[in-house]
């Protein structure tokens, strides 16, 4: 196989998608070689000599910035998890359409950019501007119908809200080292606290709109059926919710008998943090407190242990992880309705074996 796909799991090879081994997670940081990949359309090729990024629509003055300016602008450094709202697919019974995705359609990475507020700032929008639309060089025919015919940018939008918030960056650099083609470059928009959808990579253009955006990837894919004053509407998917993964040990390990085992996972909660991480070996009958290795914060996962003292008798066992965020949320033991095929987010069983 190809060298470049050693540290990972290949979902797909046209277009590439791939995923992190969660059972080798040892580390805060995600190291970039075995970072998920999800791509909708195969890699454009971008030469950066000629690459510039443009802000416009409803704004007061348009322009654009090379890659060179972008680099010379105020940046911040910030880690924070990108999760692909589909990851944990595979999971669902009876099986549904979409990568297969089993734990590692996520990772923690630490982000290098220029707050988007900076360019918006800089480009004076107009006071009844309500979306800002982020559009990537990469296009092709999605997947999935109702479809358009002809090939399609991948793009999405924030609302204002969200778009001014101080996280919000232009990233240049993943890891401290520039992005890699694979994850966006030479530019990706890195929307922490929200679904992968959302970080637009090879960004060429954000555009300021005084309408609410109704693109396939905002409101065909990526989206959901919800209630408003008595209709189903269409709504983007947005925050990433609380999750606890359990990367040690794996499905179907085989764990031994009347020993000490270290359960080993990561958590995060979005835009809040995680305050507690509690496991059960029974199946969730009964639940004891993971510790948490470092401080929790917003954005970023914090990696958790608990150590096990494994049965004596041999046979079969349940693990599970329950994540508990800052605003006293649980993530819970079943899958809520109206989900599609995203945002699986429910406690997931681990079965193992004793021996
Ligand atoms: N231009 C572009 N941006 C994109 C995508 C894409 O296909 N094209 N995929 C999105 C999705 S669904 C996810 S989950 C994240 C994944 O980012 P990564 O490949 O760097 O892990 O990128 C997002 N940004
Ligand atoms: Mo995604």
């Amino acid at each position: 196989m190809d060298k470049k796909f050693a540290a990972h799991i290949v979902r797909e090879f046209e277009p590439v998608n791939l995923e992190f081994p969660f059972s080798t997670l040892d580390s805060v940081i995600t190291p970039t070689d075995s970072f998920y990949v999800r791509n909708h359309f195969p890699e454009p090729k971008i030469d950066v000599n000629s690459w510039r990024l443009k802000i416009e629509g409803a704004v007061e003055q348009p322009f654009e910035v090379s890659y060179a300016e972008l680099l010379s602008l105020p940046s911040q450094t910030a880690s924070a998890v990108m999760e692909c709202a589909g990851n944990n697919r595979v999971f669902l019974v009876p099986r549904v359409e979409g990568a297969q995705w089993e734990l590692g359609a996520v990772g923690n990475a630490e982000w290098t950019g220029v707050p988007l507020s900076v360019l918006l700032d800089r480009a004076g929008m107009s006071p009844h501007a309500v979306d800002i639309i982020f559009e990537g060089s990469d296009k092709g025919v999605p997947a999935q119908p109702p479809k358009p015919e002809d090939p399609i940018h991948f793009a999405r939008s924030l609302p204002l809200a969200k778009a001014r918030r101080p996280e919000v960056l232009i990233v240049y650099k993943m890891n401290g080292e520039p992005l890699t083609a694979s994850h966006g470059f030479p530019v990706r928009l890195v929307v922490p606290g929200w679904y992968g959808m959302a970080s637009v990579k090879w960004l060429q253009r954000i555009i300021v709109s005084e309408f609410s955006y109704d693109g396939y990837f905002q409101k065909i894919d990526y989206a959901f059926w919800k209630e408003r004053d008595g209709s189903p509407v269409r709504v983007p998917i947005s925050e990433i919710e609380l999750k606890a993964q359990i990367a040690r040990p794996s499905i179907r390990e085989i764990v031994p008998a009347k020993t000490n085992y270290l359960i080993h996972g990561a958590a995060w909660a979005g835009e809040r943090e995680i305050v507690k991480v509690e496991i059960s070996v029974d199946g969730g009958q009964s639940w004891q407190d993971a510790t948490l290795l470092g401080d929790a914060a917003p954005y970023s996962w914090v990696l958790w242990n608990f150590d096990w003292l494994t049965p004596e008798a041999a046979g079969h066992c349940v693990v599970m992880s329950r994540a508990t965020d800052s605003s006293g949320r649980q993530q819970p033991m079943e899958r809520g309705p109206g989900r599609d095929t995203y945002r699986i987010t429910h406690v997931l069983p681990v079965p193992v074996e004793i021996r």
